[in-house]
């Protein structure tokens, strides 16, 4: 089923299992080859979530800023976003260009995201296309600007989120997970990618 939220066009189940499961096989060797690592912010908090990338630029966050760059925190150069994934980009996106990054949030027992805009982008005209995989997640939408009333929607496993045009610069969020409450991934949590063109 479709859904339109302030704009997120909201594909609900639309990866089955068989497409979620194949996706986990593909995120384990890049997960070994870019292992998983705790973003402080600017502020020298640490975030909750855990994070890598793959693809030619990843999203790094530390003392300096936030910022795209072409190497995990840890020197080696992030994995290329496999085809299956690529796929998901190229059947729903509509556009010309592929992404250059794949951020991959794992969110374990108790993590969450607090709400945010998007900006490190060179052009915010491109959409952000989310893949949410294992536990369901509450995510929070907001306005461009912050504060002012938001609308929330669970997010399952397989739901796929496309945010294009004035949707792309609104501000959004995730409260919690139920963890523990899908089996795809054996130690429970959840995966979200997000493919973005970052230049
Ligand atoms: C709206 N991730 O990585 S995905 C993020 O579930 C992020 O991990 C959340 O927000 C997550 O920045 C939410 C949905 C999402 C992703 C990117 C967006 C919504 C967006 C970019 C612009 C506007
Ligand atoms: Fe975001």
């Amino acid at each position: 089923t479709r859904l339109n939220l302030r704009g997120f066009d909201i594909r609900k189940g639309h990866l089955d299992g068989a497409a979620q499961r194949q996706i986990i096989e593909l995120l384990r060797p890049i997960l070994k080859a870019a292992p998983l690592f705790h973003p402080s912010t600017a502020s020298g908090r640490k975030m909750s979530v855990r994070m890598t990338s793959a693809g030619t630029l990843g999203w790094v966050s530390d003392g300096a800023g936030y910022r795209y760059q072409d190497a995990h925190p840890k020197g080696m150069a992030w994995p290329a976003i496999p085809d299956p994934i690529l796929s998901i980009w190229r059947d729903l996106a509509g556009t010309s260009r592929d992404p250059d990054c794949c951020l991959i949030n794992y969110y374990g027992e108790g993590a969450k995201m607090g709400m945010h805009q998007d900006k490190d982008e060179a052009d915010f005209s491109w959409p952000v296309l989310s893949v949410s995989l294992g536990d369901d997640a509450l995510f929070r939408i907001g306005n461009t600007t912050r504060g002012g009333k938001t609308e929330s929607v669970w997010l399952s496993s397989g739901d796929v989120v496309i945010m294009g045009g004035p949707a792309r610069l609104a501000y959004h969020g995730i409260d919690r997970i139920r963890f523990g409450s899908s089996r795809l991934l054996p130690k429970g949590g959840r995966i979200n990618l997000t493919l973005r063109v970052a230049t």
